[in-house]
Parts: structure tokens; C-alpha cells; sequence
């Protein structure tokens, strides 16, 4: 066989030599013609190229329906359109469950990804126009809420983190930010939100900026006031139903009853701003939630018209995130990114290669880098990151430093863990997959409690915003943050995905990130390098090339070979005979013995 000019490889797992600068400099190549999707076996790389390349328009959509993956270059749709196929159970295949695994730093493109293939997939199910217009209106609205600007993705999901960056939209244009907003409508209408409950969500997101802005003095006593009683607070209490006395209240002091009396303790400056932040972050929390459920509750029981047994599961998470000063909700994302390596790991390697053994085929056994003893690090009980914060959370005298005392005491000599060359420092390094992130313990203890502040639960439940009341029905004491959020995901509620995973077939998205200043054209090498090298994209190549990544039925396969057979094994109307695994073995038989 011909050897393909470099960029003109498709598919990495055929190179027939492999190293790292080669795969790197194939990528670099089909980056500069703009083919920014290259498959290794059935995984998918997309590299960011920060610009509209116009191939996305139904021209191209409508090559990749329903087509061998073979028939195209590679493409999102492709994904697609093979997870498709895979549902319906096309061409005579048996419908399977799909789960598409996007995977990436922050700012590689993961929701970009996630989004076209669900308009691929909306546009391959045509027939529902109304349910096809919701589902496609779910992200705006979801990103509308759920995503903020950071310093490595303008569109960055967060999902449940309270916008403090809010500020930096005003800027804009206001013609973008007004047509932005419409849009916003557009899709609230479309997905079925009444105008009512638009209304309260709005004077909700209205409610949360004016109590950030909300300031606080201290007298004397070191008791802290509200600065500016007839300022945010007023209107900000007012947006929320609830009385603007009892409001402050709420944010400068504490009522207990002691033997029967009423005794009212007044906060510091500092517990008072704790305060008014953690409210706002428990009301955005818990109406991020409603939005979810309620879309949900519209839109799922139109869903089952496709195929009862069958779906496609889509995960899109927050990608791996490494700033200037990492705290809590970076070690909480992190981790998650974690889990999905070690998912991807077990996946592309260890079961892999056990099928091999199984199935008797001599294999020489390729390693990869195994993260378990980080998730141990970070997981194991009762010596584990998350368990000893716990256990330092709950205890009276714990702060921040004596965590990071704990840490350093109990992970000495633990090659992931480095601890700060300065001492009484409350940062610590982890040395993760994606990289060394130095974190800053400061506030931790106080993250992880996360509980409301006193008596903040009872005045919004009896508020006279029919929303407000209802978000805050319930027995929950925590707070709907993106560290809880990610930290559960992290453990029990990724746990469950990950078994979903596995019994669905995975197909793998890894998502690329050129460069560090989201600009298109430039090619960072080094960077490429660094993310192809971490992900183990060689090793990768390498399984897919030496493994068997190509699992044809035995249908495909008999028709493609039959013609080197002497006799006819089945007549020439093969492809409308039902072919299941016992055909397989069969046909096995059959051809070995005809041999
Ligand atoms: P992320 O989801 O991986 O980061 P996004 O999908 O939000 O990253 O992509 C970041 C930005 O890159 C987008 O806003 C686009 O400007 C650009 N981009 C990504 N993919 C494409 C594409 N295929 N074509 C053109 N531009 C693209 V995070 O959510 O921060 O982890 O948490
Ligand atoms: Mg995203």
C-alpha cells in the first residue's frame, strides 16, 4: 500500500510509523488545510481552530447521513450519525445504547462538540419539528444560566457557580447583548416556560446582583450593619417577596434561644459578606436546579417516540482548569477530569486488552499511565483529600492551615502529592494528569461546609415570590455550588454515569486546545504536545493500530470477501438475512473449515 502524504491520513491508527512528533506533525499539517478532525481507530480528535470554518451548514450535515464512517472525512457528524445508526439499529445491526464521551481542557471545544451533535442527531430524527426546536433551545437556555467568562474560556460551563464575572457583559455591544436576550426569550417560550415563571426568574438573576453589591460596616463592637439600607438590599428584598428588615437581619446576626430566651448574636464584617454570598449562591444554586428539572419534565415525555430501548447519552463536563491561584472548585473539576481519564483508561487499555487474552489472540501487552493512585489520593477513606477535609470541616478548631498540616503529614512520600517549599503555607501541588496545579487551601473549610446561614431557609420559604417559595421547599441544608456539584459528580453521582457508561458502547471526543490565546491560525507545538502526551494519544494509536479497533459484522464482512470464496456460502441475498452473533460463530466455523 501507498503511503498517504502527511495531512492526508485520516486515520492515525493506519501510520505505519509511530511516534509522538509524528502524530504530532500529521495534526499540525490537516490544522494549517483546516481539517481539524482526524480519527485514531473509533476516536475522534478535534483541535479548536477558534474561527468559523463553514463546515457545519446542512450541505455538509447531509453528507454524513447515514453513511459508512469511510465514505467522508472525518467529522463531529460522523459521531453522530454512527451513534445513530447504532440506536435505530441500521443495516441490520442490534440496537445498542450509545454514550458519546467528550473529553478536553477547558476552552478545547467539549459544549461546541456537544452541540453539533445534537443538531446532527436532530437533523438524522426529522419528523418532530417542535420537539427538534426544544431540544436545540435546551443549551442556549442551560449556557444562559449555568456558564460564566474565565481566564481560559469566554463560554466557560460552570453550571450552578454563581456569575461573578457578570459584570464584564455590560461592555458589549448592546446591540449583541439586546439580540442575545431575545434569543434568551425565544428559547424560554419555545422550551415551555410560562411568561410568569420567566418573569420570577429574572427578578431572581435581578435579586442575586443587587445583593452582591450589597456592603457592610462595622461599629464599635465590631457588629457589622448594612452601609446603604434604602440601596440594593431594599430592592433586592423586594424582587425576592421577602421583608427587607428581616433580610438584613438575616445577613448581620444570628437569633438562638437559650433556656427559653431570645438571644441575638451580631456578626463580624466578615461573617456578614459570608453570609450575603453564600445566600445568593444557595438562591442562583437551587433555581439552576429548577431550570434543569423543569426542562427536563417538558421535554421527556415526548422523547420516547424514537426508540424506548435504545439512547444516546452526551456528556459534556467542565474541562480540566489550571489558573494563576487554584482553589476548591478547581480541585473539584479536576478531579472529575480525573475520573473520565481513568473511565477512558480502563475503556481504551485494561478492557481492551483483556478481551484480547480472552479471546486467545497473541498480544503484547502496551501500557499506559495509570491514574488510580491519584484518585486514591484524593478519594480513599478515611485517609484521602475529600475525607480528611471533611474530618476537618466538622471539627471546632480546624482551619484551612491545619488541613494543609494534615495533608502534608499524611501524603509524604506520595509522588503525587508536593507539598510547599514556604512554611505555614496553605498551598499544596498535585501532580494530575493534565499536569502540576498548585492549589490554595485558603477558605476550603468553609466551601466545603457550605451551609446557609441561619435562618435563610425560613425567610425565603415564606416568601411572597410563588418561585422563591418553591425552590426553597425541601430539607436541604446545602447549597447548589459548582464545588458541591462537581465534588458529588466526583464521586457517587460520576459513579453512576460511569456504570451507564459502560454498559452503553463508549465513543470517545477528545477535544484539543491550540493554543493559550484562543486565537485562530496559531499552533501552539509544545502545547499540543503536551495534551496529546497526557491524554496518552500514543499509546492510543498504538492499541488502535496493533488491537483490532476495525469490528466489522458478519454480514460486512462476507460481503466484502465472499468474492475469494470457492462456493457460495450463503447465496447472494446475505443482507436480508437477520444476522446475530450465532450467525458469527457459525459463519466462523464455515469459513475456517472452507479454508
Ligand atoms: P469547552 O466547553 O471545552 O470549555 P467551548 O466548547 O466552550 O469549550 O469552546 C470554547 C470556544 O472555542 C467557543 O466559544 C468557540 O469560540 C471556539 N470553538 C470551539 N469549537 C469550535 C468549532 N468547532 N468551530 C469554531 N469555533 C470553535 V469549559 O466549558 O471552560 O471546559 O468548562
Ligand atoms: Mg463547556
Amino acid at each position: 500500500m501507498e503511503r498517504p502524504a502527511p495531512g492526508k491520513v485520516e486515520d492515525l491508527a493506519t501510520l505505519a510509523k509511530l511516534d509522538d512528533q509524528v502524530l504530532l506533525e500529521e495534526l499540525k499539517i490537516r490544522y494549517s488545510n483546516h481539517d481539524i478532525y482526524t480519527y485514531v481507530g473509533d476516536i475522534l480528535i478535534a483541535v479548536n481552530p477558534y474561527r468559523d470554518l463553514g463546515i457545519y451548514g446542512n450541505e455538509v450535515s447531509g453528507k454524513y447521513f447515514l453513511e459508512k464512517k469511510s465514505a467522508n472525512p472525518p467529522h463531529i457528524f460522523a459521531v453522530a450519525d454512527t451513534a445513530y445508526q447504532c440506536i435505530v439499529g441500521y443495516g441490520g445491526r442490534i440496537p445498542t445504547n450509545q454514550c458519546i464521551l467528550i473529553s478536553g481542557e477547558s476552552g478545547a471545544g467539549k459544549t461546541e462538540s456537544t452541540k453539533l451533535i445534537i443538531k446532527q442527531i436532530i437533523d438524522l430524527c426529522r419528523g418532530n419539528t417542535q420537539l427538534e426546536q426544544q431540544i436545540l433551545q435546551v443549551n442556549p437556555l442551560l449556557e444562559a444560566f449555568g456558564n460564566a467568562q474565565t481566564q481560559m474560556n469566554d463560554n466557560s460551563s460552570r453550571f450552578g457557580k454563581y456569575l461573578s464575572n457578570g459584570a464584564s457583559c455590560l461592555k458589549r455591544e448592546q446591540r449583541l447583548l439586546k439580540s442575545r436576550y431575545e434569543d434568551l426569550i425565544n428559547a424560554m417560550d419555545l422550551v415551555g416556560f410560562t411568561d410568569e415563571e420567566q418573569n420570577s426568574m429574572f427578578n431572581i438573576i435581578a435579586s442575586i446582583l443587587h445583593l452582591g453589591n450589597v456592603t457592610f460596616g462595622f461599629d464599635d463592637h465590631d457588629a457589622a450593619y448594612v452601609q446603604d439600607e434604602n440601596g440594593d438590599i431594599k430592592i433586592a428584598s423586594k424582587l425576592l417577596g421577602i421583608n427587607c428588615e428581616e433580610l438584613v437581619g438575616t445577613l448581620t446576626s444570628m437569633v438562638t434561644f437559650t433556656a427559653g430566651e431570645q438571644v441575638k448574636r451580631n456578626y463580624t464584617q466578615q461573617r456578614a459578606e459570608d453570609a450575603r454570598d453564600a445566600t445568593a449562591k444557595a438562591i442562583y444554586g437551587r433555581m439552576f436546579g429548577w431550570i434543569v428539572n423543569k426542562i427536563n419534565q417538558l421535554l421527556a415525555p415526548r422523547c420516547v417516540n424514537l426508540n424506548k430501548k435504545s439512547e444516546i447519552g452526551i456528556l459534556d463536563i467542565f474541562g480540566f482548569e489550571h489558573f494563576e491561584k487554584n482553589s476548591f472548585e478547581q480541585a473539584c473539576i479536576n478531579l472529575a477530569n480525573e475520573q473520565l481519564q481513568f473511565f477512558f483508561n480502563q475503556h481504551v487499555f485494561k478492557l481492551e486488552q483483556e478481551e484480547y487474552i480472552k479471546e486467545g489472540i497473541d498480544w503484547n501487552e502496551i501500557k499506559f499511565v495509570d491514574n488510580q493512585p491519584l484518585l486514591n489520593l484524593f478519594l480513599n477513606k478515611p485517609i484521602g483529600v475529600l475525607s480528611l477535609l471533611d474530618e476537618e470541616s466538622h471539627f471546632p478548631k480546624g482551619t484551612d492551615a491545619s488541613f494543609v498540616d494534615k495533608l502534608n503529614t499524611h501524603f509524604k512520600g506520595n509522588s503525587y502529592y508536593v507539598k510547599s517549599q514556604q512554611t505555614k503555607s496553605t498551598k499544596f501541588t498535585i501532580n494530575h494528569y493534565a499536569g502540576k496545579v498548585t492549589y490554595d487551601a485558603e477558605n476550603w473549610l468553609e466551601k466545603n461546609r457550605d451551609t446557609l446561614p441561619h435562618g435563610v431557609m425560613e425567610m425565603l420559604q415564606c416568601s411572597s415570590n410563588d418561585l422563591v417559595k418553591l425552590i426553597f421547599r425541601g430539607q436541604i441544608t446545602r447549597t447548589g455550588t459548582l464545588a458541591l456539584q462537581a465534588r458529588k459528580s466526583s464521586s457517587n453521582s460520576l459513579q453512576i454515569l460511569m456504570e451507564k457508561m459502560t454498559s452503553a458502547s463508549p465513543v470517545f471526543v477528545r477535544c484539543l486546545k491550540p493554543n493559550h490565546v484562543r486565537a485562530p491560525g496559531s499552533f501552539n507545538e509544545k502545547y499540543i504536545k503536551d495534551q496529546l502526551l497526557y491524554t496518552g494519544m500514543l499509546e492510543t494509536t498504538k492499541i488502535r493500530r496493533e488491537g483490532f479497533a476495525v469490528r466489522p459484522s458478519f454480514t460486512e464482512f462476507v460481503d466484502k470477501y465472499k468474492i475469494i470464496l470457492k462456493t457460495k456460502l450463503y447465496g447472494d441475498s446475505l443482507a436480508d438475512v437477520n444476522i446475530n452473533d450465532d450467525y458469527w460463530l457459525q459463519g466462523r466455523k464455515q469459513i475456517g473449515s472452507e479454508n
